[in-house]
């Protein structure tokens, strides 16, 4: 299975990325402790130099399997389901823009966060009504490019929008697009499945990427998931892209990305 761990191109306010600060420096270590990617969160792709991503990456041949964009969220409010026309523009803009880098990187994009929450007085089915517009409108612009979008269901404390497999599955028939499927995050599914085992098996080809932290969300093996048998099922549908470490710099950030690392690889 191939191991990547989530970092942040700048520093990021978002707690559960173990990895964040020096860009360069943190990519040298990813690679030196075996993962075979890096998966990038990224605010706004006019502050990276792709060039310099690039470089950086290929050269310690580590593949970027993702591009994160919940901190266009989490630090300026940006969201696919304001009840502001303006700020969704803005926020289908942003994601639009993510696209040529992960085109050029070969990676998917995250939808997360960046959905946002329902905001007082507008109704949950118009913020899924802009939700099914605004990834439609971003999966046919990037269609032409190859580029894929992964929309990541999550608990019922960060967002009312989309919290299991079967909602996602429900909004990938709506959205009906091709390179739009779903990325699971084994905190949030542990919060809002009723079998994680089962909700994989349910995702057909739909499982697009995987985020593990365990159960508190610190690295996988500090909590109480059962992270043999969610990899076992990973293995069983035939799922062959990465698992992503996303989890809290708990009990410090190398620690926790080297605990993470040797006890997946020893699964
Ligand atoms: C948020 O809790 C999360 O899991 C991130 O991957 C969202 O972008
Ligand atoms: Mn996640």
């Amino acid at each position: 299975m191939k191991l990547s761990i989530v970092l942040s191109t700048h520093a990021a306010q978002f707690q559960a990325v173990a990895l964040k600060g020096d860009f360069a420096a943190s990519v040298a270590k990813v690679a030196a402790w075996g993962f075979d990617g890096v998966e990038v969160a990224i605010r706004d792709p006019a502050l990276v130099d792709s060039d310099e991503l690039a470089r950086l990456v290929s050269g310690l041949d580590l593949i970027v399997p993702a591009i994160g964009t919940g901190q266009a969220w989490g630090e300026e409010g940006l969201s696919l389901t304001s009840d502001d026309e303006e700020v969704r523009a803005r926020a289908i803009e942003r994601i639009r823009s993510h696209v040529p880098l992960a085109a050029r990187l070969d990676a998917m994009i995250i939808l997360g966060l960046i959905r946002g929450v329902t905001p007082e007085g507008q109704t949950h089915q118009q913020s899924m009504t802009y939700l099914v517009e605004a990834i439609r409108e971003c999966a046919n612009v990037a269609a032409e490019t190859g580029v894929r979008f992964a929309l990541e269901p999550m608990n019922r404390y960060e967002t009312d929008l989309i919290h299991t497999v079967a909602e996602g599955m429900d909004l990938i028939e709506k959205v009906g697009a091709e390179n739009f499927g779903l990325l699971l995050d084994t905190f949030h599914m542990n919060i809002e499945e009723p079998s994680i085992e089962e909700s994989i098996r349910s995702c057909g080809d739909r499982i697009f990427h995987v985020h593990v932290a365990d159960s508190n969300r610190w690295h996988p093996g500090a909590g109480h998931l059962d992270f043999a048998a969610i990899l076992a099922t990973l293995q069983e549908v035939g799922y062959e892209g990465f698992i992503s470490g996303e989890f809290m710099p708990v009990p410090d950030p190398d620690t926790a990305a080297e605990r993470s690392i040797a006890f997946l690889r020893e699964l």
